[in-house]
């Protein structure tokens, strides 16, 4: 028999809402994850990874996960893990540091016993390398085999992978595959085989409504009751209270209804939602957020999704609008990356939900690629073909579909959340809070964006 905590989607040093408070809360959730570990004396801590909220996580949230890892390591509870879309760099990972220090394995294709089940790594492919993966992992003499991956599998929400491909692919039988990506936990048998995600351990988004928590997956003959030889089990972790309030004005209603309704919740330490549709007054929601700060909240976000008035129609026409702004950014001198990133935004071809995904994934593409760091280089204006290749290429619709995220839905602030995370150090700013559209300017981002 195997027993192990199965986790994931971690997301250390995510200043969430710019809070460094809620920064300690993603470390705090490892943390009583493993402390659980520890009281448990499990065969180990399978982590599927994102560990990490970004690529450059801040010393600070180094040594926490460190030490954190070292506790377990003094339990002698092994931690088993793969690399995340959010913490994959493109040289040496940081899992591997964990290993060379002792504290962590990076499972691959070679088998890793607990137990007696066998452990085998996938770390997250974007889609577009997928069909080069053979499946191939080596042969295991244990009594039970399971898979840990990274990626959005079938048959749950956003899936992009085909889980009966991977299986059937594989020539090694698992009995589970114990999946990162998804934040929403959920299990499901996919041709003979658990697979289950136990979702992410604080709440990267407001979407993640649901309690967080983590997996305890029981490998023995007679798990379930002898109905099988794997046993899922979900076990809540004790998480920042988030509370959400929903307050739909009626003619004649503003604040004080705001008010009112806010004040029917405890906002104690919480991160707290509030969301004002219908007709009514004008709102303030700063006034509001106040109200709420008041109240003992620790971050206050106010959005009212009423209709806001515009200034009506531009009233400038071009004979060819389009033709106007060729020209316009043929003077500008601008980069190959920062033209990549100016069709994304403008191109018809790529959804607005997909805009800043596909403008992350482009530059992401151009960094990963060593050689094509002069593409962010300006060039002169004699130097336009690049331009039309960059149309072509989102013209057959590549970027925009093959999406490792899976992020088709509402992207809000990913892009600027990226940004954060290359300059730490800018990280208070808000940067995203200077957007025009109010219902992006709440710092909050969908549950898709964190996947
Ligand atoms: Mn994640």
């Amino acid at each position: 028999m195997t027993r192990v905590i199965h986790t994931g989607d971690t997301h250390i040093g995510y200043s969430q809402y710019h809070s460094p408070v809620r920064r300690q809360d993603f470390l705090d959730a490892f943390e009583a994850v493993v402390d659980d570990a520890v009281d448990d004396g499990v065969d180990a801590v399978v982590h599927a990874g994102d560990l990490f909220h970004d690529r450059r996580p801040e010393l600070r949230d180094l040594m926490g996960t460190i030490s954190v890892l070292r506790r377990l390591d003094d339990a002698g509870v092994p931690f088993l893990a793969v690399v995340g879309n959010h913490e994959s760099t493109r040289g040496g990972q940081w899992l591997d540091l964990f290993e060379r220090l002792g504290l962590a394995t990076r499972l691959g294709d070679e088998p890793v016993v607990a137990g007696d089940t066998a452990f085998y790594g996938l770390d997250h492919v974007p889609v577009s390398r997928r069909d080069d993966l053979d499946y191939a992992f080596a042969d295991h003499d244990a009594e039970y085999a399971a898979l840990v991956a990274h990626g959005l599998f079938e048959p749950f929400g956003y899936a992009d992978w085909d889980t009966e491909t991977v299986l059937t692919e594989s020539d090694v039988d698992f009995d589970a595959m114990l999946l990162g990506d998804n934040h929403t936990p959920d299990t499901a048998e996919v041709a003979g085989t658990w697979v289950t995600y136990p979702g992410s351990t604080e709440r990267a988004s407001a979407d993640e409504r649901e309690g967080r928590g983590y997996n305890l997956v029981v490998f023995d003959g007679d798990a379930a009751g002898g109905d099988d030889v794997v046993e899922v089990r979900r076990r809540a972790l004790d998480t920042r209270p988030f509370v959400f309030v929903e307050v739909e004005l009626r003619e004649g209603e503003g604040e004080s209804r705001v008010r009112e309704r806010v004040r029917e919740y405890d906002l104690t330490d919480a991160v707290v939602h509030v969301e004002i549709t219908g007709e009514g007054d004008p709102v303030t929601p700063a006034a509001i957020e106040e109200f709420a700060t008041e109240r003992g909240a620790l971050v206050p976000r106010v959005v009212d999704r009423r209709d806001v008035e515009t200034d009506g129609d531009v009233d400038v026409s071009f004979a060819d609008p389009e033709d106007a702004v060729r020209d316009r950014l043929d003077e500008m001198s601008l980069s190959t990356a920062a033209r990549d990133v100016e069709s994304a935004v403008r191109s018809d071809t790529v959804p607005d939900a997909n805009v800043r995904e596909t403008v992350k994934r482009r530059v992401e593409e151009r960094l990963d690629e060593e050689a094509d760091l002069d593409a962010f280089d300006p060039v002169g204006p004699d130097t336009e073909t690049d331009e039309v290749g960059g149309r072509e290429e989102e013209a057959n619709g590549d970027e925009a579909e093959q999406e490792p995220d899976g992020d088709g839905g509402n992207d809000e602030s990913d892009a600027s959340d990226e940004a954060n995370a290359d300059e730490p150090h800018t990280g208070e700013s808000d940067t995203d809070e200077s957007a025009p559209d109010p219902a992006s300017t709440d710092g909050q981002v969908s549950m898709e964006d964190y996947l």
